[in-house]
């Protein structure tokens, strides 16, 4: 998402998840109003002027984020008009990174914790002057250990006790993908098959265009589409996916093979006598006899049996 008033904002919400967006030049990147124990994790936010905001929040997780080179990294802001409140939000193994203020709170009485414990570790600053010389929970014991041997300090009352020496590792962003199903079939001619497909990660598509043997399906241009063949043949099936930023995916390609309708030897759409006389014509011959007809084997065994009659017969008088 890019260049909005707001990436994502959830109000008034309970057990919400925000997860893996990339946000970039707009207003707000992230903001929770009075919602609770959401799950704010593995987004990138940068360049924005707020990177997260929490209002009026309480109890959720907001971890893995890299918030960079926002004006504001964080802003918590909570009531001031009761000082009892706990609002309890953590914040752990996110990455500050040259936001002009990487943390700003405005809030009475809260609980936040900014650190997930030792050894799980903080947050990392990137503006954090401290050293790594020692270990352990107080960071007493020789030998380093990844966190920072003294606290990262955003104001008195909030510290990252176990700030992160090194950026927590940021999620590599997975790469689009699209996904049709089937992706082999064989049907008669008459039946149909629904194609359906599903884009996962990344930037989502705004059209569609299904092909057929590499040529564009006209006018069929929905993320679904039934495919109804008249012709026999084995075709080839695949989708593009395009999305605004003019992005395009391609998916897998779907291998369907078509047969005849099962008795109708000439394909004229009914089983009826034409086709028992093509059979009776040519009853008896197999494959490389003067009398063979391909068109007569139905069941495809090389020989113009009983077994291609019967199916003319099963099917005696259907339409398609
Ligand atoms: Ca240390
Ligand atoms: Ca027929
Ligand atoms: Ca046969």
């Amino acid at each position: 998402m890019t260049g909005n008033h707001a990436g994502v904002i959830i109000v008034f919400s309970n057990c919400s998840s925000i997860s893996k967006n990339r946000i970039t030049s707009g207003g707000h990147g992230i903001r929770l109003m009075y919602s609770c124990n959401c799950s704010v994790s593995d987004n990138n936010v940068e360049n924005c002027e707020l990177g997260i905001h929490l209002s009026y929040s309480r109890y959720n997780t907001i971890n893995g984020n890299t918030l960079t080179n926002n004006s504001v990294g964080i802003i918590l802001l909570n009531s001031p008009v009761s000082p009892n409140t706990t609002y309890h939000n953590n914040l752990h193994h996110n990455n500050f990174i040259g936001n002009i203020v990487q943390a700003r709170i405005y809030e009475n009485g809260s609980d936040t914790c900014w650190d997930d414990g030792y050894p799980s570790g903080g947050n990392y600053w990137s503006d954090y002057a401290g050293i790594d010389n020692y270990s352990g929970a107080n960071q007493d014991q020789p030998g380093s250990d990844g966190i920072g041997d003294i606290p990262y300090i955003i104001d008195p009352y909030h510290v990252d006790n176990y700030p992160l020496i090194t950026p927590n590792q940021a999620p590599t962003p997975s790469p689009p993908i699209i996904l049709i199903r089937p992706l082999s079939a064989s049907i008669h001619q008459g039946q149909s098959i629904i194609f359906a497909s599903t884009v996962s990660y990344g930037y989502q598509p705004c059209t569609y265009q299904w092909y057929i043997n590499g040529t564009q399906v006209a006018n069929k241009t929905s993320h679904l589409w039934t495919f109804s063949p008249l012709e026999t043949g084995t075709y080839h099936i695949y989708m593009l996916a395009i999305n605004d930023q003019d992005n395009y995916l391609i998916s897998e390609t779907a291998r369907i093979k078509v047969t005849r309708f099962p008795g109708d030897v000439n394909e004229d759409h009914k089983v009826d006598l034409k086709d028992a006389l093509i059979v009776t014509v040519a009853f008896g011959e197999c494959l490389g006899r003067p009398k063979w007809d391909s068109q007569a084997d139905i069941d495809e065994d090389c020989k113009i049996d009983l077994k291609d009659y019967y199916i003319v017969v099963a099917n005696y008088g259907k339409e398609w």
